[in-house]
């Protein structure tokens, strides 16, 4: 069977040579699926020239069949994603706490294949959900496919998988009118949420600006789940796994979310494609939380309860190697829908813990893959094949590619030599890891798992004050959009156990009343014959009041690579103030595109033609990081004149963005606009991030300081 090789940045040429299964048709005639070459791909067969369609066009038939079949069903959650290839690198061995293979050997390469994704909406819904992002990964090791498919937020809405179809039934569109689509602001998914104790801590990820990531390349990656760690002498530790993106972590505003998906639905997708054609490979490192198994019990908090973190504070983060994604698929359809995700696709030195929603996901990915891509065999495809040779005695099914040579299809054997024998340890097989149990088999949850408060407080308690107001601003939002009243009550019931503050402001906004006996007291998800007073969720005093790792406000913003900025210019542009700017912007990595009335090119103030990138109608001030204004009188009279530029650079102040221009540049300004009204007059705060001196080195600083939320006091200029 063939093997994946290289990953490098434009190997295509190469790849087809080595792998029978790709297709390259340069220089190639049109043919039949059974290899006919075809004369006429533009006309039925007829009878006569104005007669009606034969039965016997093969050719027709064929093709039309192919047509109907081309969908497979997409995936019941995640179903919109994004994928790349690429390598990871190890930069410090852990031979210390496990046998992986790929983890040995400082400086030893491991392909992947990374696929991003939305959770709720449907394949063609838009990337600006506000959602969880999916971040699954696949290791082609030698020893085998390992897969970490995890999300960019570190915890999950619920402790046990029993309860995973009723959160996903809840989340997606309502059953009887399928509205509404790649959004959680409806009545089903608060009417669970606000009976389910347990997810809020997850509620204060996902209605951070976590879930409106500004890019796919500037999230981090979470394996959610305690697994274990297992060394050559049978050791286990603990671990939790991270991504860290070398972009540092960004989001947009929720506003402009809302817009992106009008302006560009594909934002995300054309974001990661575009950076990797452009050679801007995105870099996240893996690290690795690493717990001794005699501290299983030290937490206040259980480890195997999905909906906690290891604050890094208590554990710290360790970087032991880096991902680079550097190719872009050939084929969406045969790779990134094709892609088969599953937790149990395990190497040797990484098991599972007994987390009881992990538990239930090693039942679910492989079922899943078998109504999605339709046979046993999907292990066969060549984006999800080993790497390490495939051998054993399973056969036959639907589409079954490889050709199994002989007659000894079972184990043992002596007609086949005793082959394909099984693996001793020190030979690479996997054995997994002997713990010990001793216990009643019962349905029940353990009371380590009841506390459902504290790490919600300590999520709220780490962000910044603007951070805070985007959780208030998006609750408001949600539970806004929820028509029944007593959901939203019973909600900010819940929200009084996280933050008072934070459930009063909420309340306001919603014209409520904050409950002086909230309900949450009563926990609705009580198994028949429990005693609801004994499932009442618990609050624990946490030793540690703020983890600083939690907020945003606290990322790297120390480079503008791969930003994209917005010069907006018309015929009397300056051209040395222009270039004044381009050209250091560029040098330091971030794309310029040059924005005017209309496209074709502009004349210069000293007479030379501009070739424009796009015209307002096509570009709008949401799809950029930042934006400019080169001087050149004229030319900045006449974008007064044009309504849409002025509407640009407004969207951008709106939207806390770095805003620049040369002197004459300055008139466009908000609160400088023609027509402006008193109250369109900007103050204090409102100036940052507003650089009108053409100074490049000030206004790159204020492009990687990504966005300037302070002026979100200001919010006199309408947009
Ligand atoms: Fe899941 C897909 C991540 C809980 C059942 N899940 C899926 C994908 C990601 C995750 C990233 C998309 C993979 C891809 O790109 O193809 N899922 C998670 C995380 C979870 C989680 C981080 C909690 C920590 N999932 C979870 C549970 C169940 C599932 C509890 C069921 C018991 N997930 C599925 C699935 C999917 C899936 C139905 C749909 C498509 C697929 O598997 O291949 O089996």
């Amino acid at each position: 069977m063939a093997k994946r090789k290289s990953t490098t940045s434009k190997p295509n040429a190469k790849l087809i040579e080595l792998d029978p299964d790709r297709s390259d048709a340069t220089g190639q005639f049109l043919t039949t699926n059974q290899g006919l070459k075809i004369n006429d791909n533009q006309n039925s067969l007829k009878a006569g020239e104005r007669g009606a369609t034969l039965l016997e066009d093969f050719i027709l038939r064929e093709k039309i069949t192919h047509f109907d079949h081309e969908r497979i069903p997409e995936r019941i959650v995640h179903a919109r994603g994004s994928a790349a290839h690429g390598y990871f690198e190890l930069y410090e061995s852990l031979k210390e706490f496990t046998k992986a293979g790929f983890l040995q050997d400082p400086g030893k390469r491991t392909p992947v294949f990374v696929r991003f994704s939305t959770v709720a909406g449907s394949r063609g819904s838009t990337d600006l959900a506000r959602d969880v992002r999916g971040f699954a990964v696949k290791f082609y090791t030698e020893e085998g496919v390992y897969d970490l498919v995890g999300n960019n937020i570190p915890v999950f809405f619920i402790q046990d998988a029993m309860k995973f179809p009723d959160l996903v039934h809840a989340v997606k569109p309502e059953p009887h009118n399928e509205i509404p689509q790649a959004a959680s602001a409806h009545d089903t998914f608060w009417d669970f949420i606000s009976l389910m104790p347990e997810s809020m801590h997850m509620i204060m990820w996902a209605m951070s600006d976590r879930a409106i990531p500004r890019s796919l390349r500037m999230m981090e990656g979470f394996g959610v789940h305690t697994f274990r760690l297992i060394n050559e002498n049978d050791k286990s530790v603990f671990v939790k796994f991270h991504w860290k993106p070398l972009l540092g972590v960004h989001s947009v505003a929720w506003d402009e979310a809302q817009r992106i998906s009008g302006k560009d639905c594909d934002f995300h997708r054309r974001d990661l494609w575009e950076a990797i054609e452009n050679g801007a490979f995105p870099e996240w490192e893996l690290g690795v939380q690493i717990i001794p198994e005699k501290d299983e019990h030290k937490f206040e908090f259980d480890l195997l309860d999905p909906t906690k973190i290891v604050p890094e504070e208590l554990v710290p983060v360790r970087r032991i190697g880096k991902m680079t994604l550097n190719r872009n698929p050939d084929n969406f359809f045969a790779e990134t829908e094709q892609v088969a995700f599953h937790p149990g696709h395990l190497v040797p030195g990484i098991d599972f813990t007994n987390d009881p929603l992990l538990q239930g996901r090693l039942f679910s990915y492989t079922d899943t893959q078998l109504s999605r891509l339709g046979s046993a065999n999907f292990h066969e495809i060549p984006i999800n094949r080993s790497v390490a040779p495939v051998h054993n005695n399973q056969r036959d099914g639907h589409m079954r590619q490889t050709i199994n040579t002989g007659r000894v299809s079972y184990q043992p054997n002596s007609l086949g030599g005793g082959c394909p024998f099984q693996a001793k340890a020190a030979e690479g097989g996997f054995s997994s890891y002997a713990e010990k149990i001793d216990s009643k088999k019962i349905r029940a949850r353990s009371r380590s798992f009841f506390d459902n408060f504290s790490q919600a407080t300590l999520f709220f308690n780490s962000q910044s004050e603007p951070e805070k107001h985007h959780i208030i601003d998006a609750l408001s939002f949600e539970l806004g959009k929820v028509e029944t009243i007593a959901i939203r009550e019973r909600m900010v019931s819940l929200l009084t156990q996280v933050d008072k503050s934070l459930a009063g402001k909420v309340a306001a906004n919603l014209g409520l009343a904050v409950p002086k006996n909230p309900d949450f007291q009563v926990n609705h998800s009580v198994p028949a014959d429990g005693d609801p007073k004994k499932f009442q969720p618990l609050k624990t005093k946490m030793s540690l009041e703020k983890s600083d790792a939690l907020s945003m406000a606290n990322t790297i913003k120390n480079s503008i690579k791969t930003r994209k900025i917005a010069f907006l210019i018309a015929d009397g542009v300056d051209q040395k103030s222009l270039a004044a700017m381009k050209t250091p912007l560029e040098a330091s990595g971030a794309t310029v595109q040059l924005i005017a009335p209309r496209l074709g090119v502009i004349k210069s103030r000293e007479g030379k033609q501009i070739p424009v990138d796009q015209s307002f109608l096509t570009a709008a001030s949401v799809l950029f990081d930042a934006v400019y204004v080169p001087g050149g009188e004229k030319s900045v009279q006449a974008l007064l004149n044009e309504p849409a530029a002025v509407h640009f650079i407004r969207e951008a102040y709106k939207h806390c963005k770095a805003i620049g221009c040369d002197s004459d540049g300055k008139k466009l300004l908000p609160g400088s606009a023609p027509g402006k009204q008193k109250s369109a007059r900007i103050t204090a705060p409102g100036h940052a991030g507003i650089i009108t001196s053409g100074n490049a080195k000030e206004f790159i600083k204020a492009v990687a300081n990504h966005r300037f939320w302070e002026r979100e006091a200001e919010r006199k200029i309408p947009a």
